[in-house]
């Protein structure tokens, strides 16, 4: 693990981003952990939130010519992301979101920002059971423009549809890597190095046993 990636996480867990319980998912799975990334709620999260993705993006992502965030919770993400790119690594990337609504006045279409061109990166927040993908791919294909790959703060390393991850029904269907900051393992390898946290870690290693791969 490196040390962006175990500063995220402990900067996770003092915001509350990642906490333990009860959840249900969208999967309708129920888990005893969370990765809300919506609460990195003020300047100073985001930012830094935005400069761990940009710099896995730099690391890890495959080659990319601008970047996408699907609504709702892709949308600051793909701006920071964007925004520490150009900071802290002098790469000033286009970037576009998506409205949720059509809109018949005004510029028009769904997509906004930079249009849709050449391979695009989307960035989003988690991948459990990988079922948001989809609707990205229909846009940057409309538009005709190539996916090049999707990067997220958390992979869930769950079984997506069928008996594959999630990530790997991602690469079977549309061809393209999954790349993620932190990962399940990530997650458990640094609760394991935490002594009080014995409890939270056997949940998840139970909820794994149950839908991990
Ligand atoms: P899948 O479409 O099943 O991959 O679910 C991913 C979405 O679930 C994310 O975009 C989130 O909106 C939400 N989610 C989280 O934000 N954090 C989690 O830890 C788990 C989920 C989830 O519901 O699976």
């Amino acid at each position: 693990m490196q040390d962006y990636q175990r500063d995220l996480i402990d900067f996770a867990l003092e915001r509350d981003v990642l906490r333990f319980g009860d959840f249900q998912l969208k999967s309708g799975r129920q888990s005893p952990y969370f990765f809300n990334t919506g609460l990195f709620n003020t300047g100073e999260a985001l930012a830094r939130l935005g400069s761990a993705y940009a710099r896995r993006a730099v690391e890890a992502a495959p080659a990319f010519d601008m970047l996408f965030g699907p609504a709702y919770k892709g949308i600051p993400l793909v701006a920071a992301t964007a925004s520490a790119l150009a900071r802290e690594h002098q790469r000033d990337c286009p970037w576009a979101f998506n409205r949720k609504e059509e809109k018949d006045h005004g510029e028009g279409g769904t997509v906004v920002g930079a249009p849709l061109s050449g391979r695009v990166l989307v960035v989003d927040d988690v991948i459990s059971a990988g079922t948001s993908v989809a609707e990205s791919v229909d846009l940057i294909e409309a538009a005709g423009a190539t996916l090049a790959g999707v990067l997220v703060a958390l992979d869930r390393q769950e079984r997506g549809q069928a008996e594959q991850s999630a990530t790997e029904e991602v690469a079977a269907r549309h061809g393209v890597p999954v790349t993620a900051i932190l990962t399940l393992d990530t997650l458990m390898g640094y609760l394991a190095d935490r002594p009080g946290r014995e409890d939270q870690l056997a949940a998840m290693a139970h909820y794994r046993a149950e839908y991990g791969v």
